[in-house]
């Protein structure tokens, strides 16, 4: 997972073009970035990493909206896979393509992928009968649909009985090599919680699945929207097979085929049994390598209910837009990356929850930390004071604290604990909080006329403060890059090969970066500029940012 002579390849899902974006899109597509950006970091210049995201295009929602518009579906879905390009804009995304499964480089390799399934005897025609969601365009089990009580366990509208003639994929072939790869971890599905709901469907044995639609079926009197079934017309590939091929027609080319296998797919829970199960299952019939990890995150709710599209009750793009104008788009991608829901519990979104955490993590903490450094360096120094040599002071080994927190960061990554990768930068800027308080370095100011010692003392003391920022700095930058890239401009210490460029490339690796006294360390008589603080604190008597959608 985290082996770094092999490139990282981090996906998310791709999301449906039939309605638009909201934050559990925006959270895992965040998380995502997260991940890339400290996987560019700690391999430095020339890192392979590769971050997909895009849109799932094929629905039959899509063929029934767009008419309903008076469109094409591909105009339709156009429209909408804009406006999901423009929110990851708008959040500071950094993936490095962007698939959209209507596009001809995506649909040829679909059509050769199931072609070879044809071929190997892995797809077959037959009968199915079963359960369907309308709104979620699948077929729900027996079980499930009993549990239920025949209704869609995401929507609560009325499951349909539907028989269909269907292309099937042998999923049963795979039970015993699917349990074996999930049981052994060599396909690392995490949380441990989410690894062990599949063991246990797992049991309960494997049926063929539907893998096509009769062309017409929710697309009459349309052009066939999606991939027709190789040789038989009259079938599409059904939109779930289509989509999960997303992941590997991207990269299976002549200059990115080395990327596969993915290192890491990040979804949420509900589209577990596809990647965990299916997905898997269809590599195997392919005979490619299967992806390293898929981790499964929980919900954002909004109250009881989980936030989503056919609910209507979610964040938008222009509620996120004006958290943005007030606190920064990075507040709202620290916020997303340290309270959502990763793990196996879902959180709320609230808005004196996102108050408390910004005022406590930015404006009182990492905010205030560097600008408090700033400002003593400022007045009583004028440029990066000189330590002379001096490396522990009141108890405090900083070079191996840092060394510590940028140990635990790297670790933490290895296991996608985000939340932790990104405490061990906050938790170096609290220990600077703290240092400042025992030493009192605006106090010894007060006695260098008097005492030859306390000017020395003073000028080691604010070095190391401002060295541990900026390795805090590092730490926290996958989080928010433009806040930090803007401290590294103002502390003339930026690793990014473009100092103005928050997305470009680190000139040499995080261990190289973060080595105290190293190359890249902060410089004795080096500026460092004083500047607004980075985060202003909030007021939570204020209003929420925003409009409420209606509803
Ligand atoms: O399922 N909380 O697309 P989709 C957290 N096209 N994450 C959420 C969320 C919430 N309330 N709501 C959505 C599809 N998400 C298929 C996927 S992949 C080959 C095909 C996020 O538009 C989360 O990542 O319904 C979830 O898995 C995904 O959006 C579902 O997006």
């Amino acid at each position: 997972m985290s082996d770094d002579h092999r490139p990282y390849y981090i996906t998310t899902p791709i999301y449906y073009v039939n309605g638009r974006p909201h934050l559990g899109h925006g959270y895992t597509t965040v998380i995502a970035d997260v991940l890339a950006r400290f996987q560019r970091m700690l391999r430095g210049s020339g890192a392979e990493v590769f971050f997909l995201t895009g849109t799932d295009e094929h629905a039959d929602k899509v063929v029934s909206t767009a008419a309903s518009r008076g469109m094409t579906p591909q105009e339709w879905a156009g429209q909408n896979a804009e406006a999901f390009e423009a929110f990851f804009r708008d959040l500071r995304i950094s993936n490095d393509d962007f698939i959209r499964t209507s596009q001809d480089r995506h649909k040829a390799k679909v059509e050769a992928y199931i072609r070879s399934m044809l071929d190997s005897g892995d797809i077959y025609k037959g009968d199915y009968t079963g359960w369907y969601d309308p709104g979620q365009e699948e077929y729900v089990t027996e079980t499930a649909a009993r549990e239920n009580e025949y209704k869609s366990p995401v929507s609560g509208e009325p499951l349909e009985k539907r028989t269909e003639q269907n292309y099937f994929f042998r999923l049963s072939a795979y039970q015993d090599r699917l349990e074996e790869l999930i049981r052994s971890e060599q396909y690392l599905v995490l949380p441990e919680a989410r690894r062990n709901e599949v063991l246990g469907r797992l049991t309960q044995g494997l049926r063929d699945v539907p893998v096509s639609r009769a062309v017409g079926d929710g697309a009459s009197g349309q052009e066939p929207w999606g991939v027709l079934m190789p040789g038989d017309p009259e079938h599409r590939i059904y939109v779930w097979i289509d989509a999960l091929f997303n992941y590997l027609s991207t990269v299976d080319t002549d200059e990115r085929r080395h990327l596969w296998p993915a290192s890491v797919h990040l979804i949420a829970k509900d589209i577990l049994w596809f990647h965990a199960v299916i997905w898997p299952a269809m590599l195997m019939a392919l005979g490619r390598e299967l992806p390293r990890s898929l981790y499964v995150h929980a919900y954002f709710m909004m109250g009881e209910r989980k936030m989503s599209k056919s609910l209507g009750n979610f964040v938008t793009p222009e509620e996120i837009h004006a958290y943005a104008d007030r606190y920064g788009i990075d507040a709202f991608r620290w916020y997303l990356a340290t309270q959502g829901p990763w793990g196996a519990n879902d959180a709320d979104f609230t808005y004196a929850k996102f108050v408390e955490v910004y005022n406590a993590d930015l404006a009182n903490g990492f905010g205030n930390s560097t600008s408090r450094v700033s400002n003593m360096v400022a007045k009583y120094f004028e440029s990066c004071p000189d330590p002379a040599g001096q490396t522990e002071l009141e108890g405090h080994d900083w070079p191996k604290l840092t060394g510590e927190a940028v140990c635990s960061a790297v670790d933490a990554s290895g296991r996608l604990d985000v939340a932790s990768m990104l405490k061990a930068g906050l938790s170096l800027v609290r220990a600077v909080d703290g240092y400042i308080n025992t030493t009192e370095p605006f106090r010894l100011a007060k006695t260098i006329e008097s005492d030859p010692h306390a000017g020395p003392r003073l000028a080691a003391i604010l070095y190391h403060c401002a060295e541990a920022l900026r390795v805090a700095s590092l730490l926290l930058y996958p989080a928010m890059p433009d806040k930090v890239a803007e401290l590294w401009r103002r502390w003339r210490c930026s690793p990014l090969t473009d100092a103005n460029n928050a997305d470009s490339g680190f000139v040499a690796p995080l261990a190289e970066l973060a080595a105290w006294g190293g190359a890249h360390s902060l410089k004795p008589g080096q500026h460092i500029e004083k500047g607004e603080p980075l985060f202003m604190r909030a007021d939570p008597a204020e209003p929420e940012p925003g409009v409420k959608p209606a509803g």
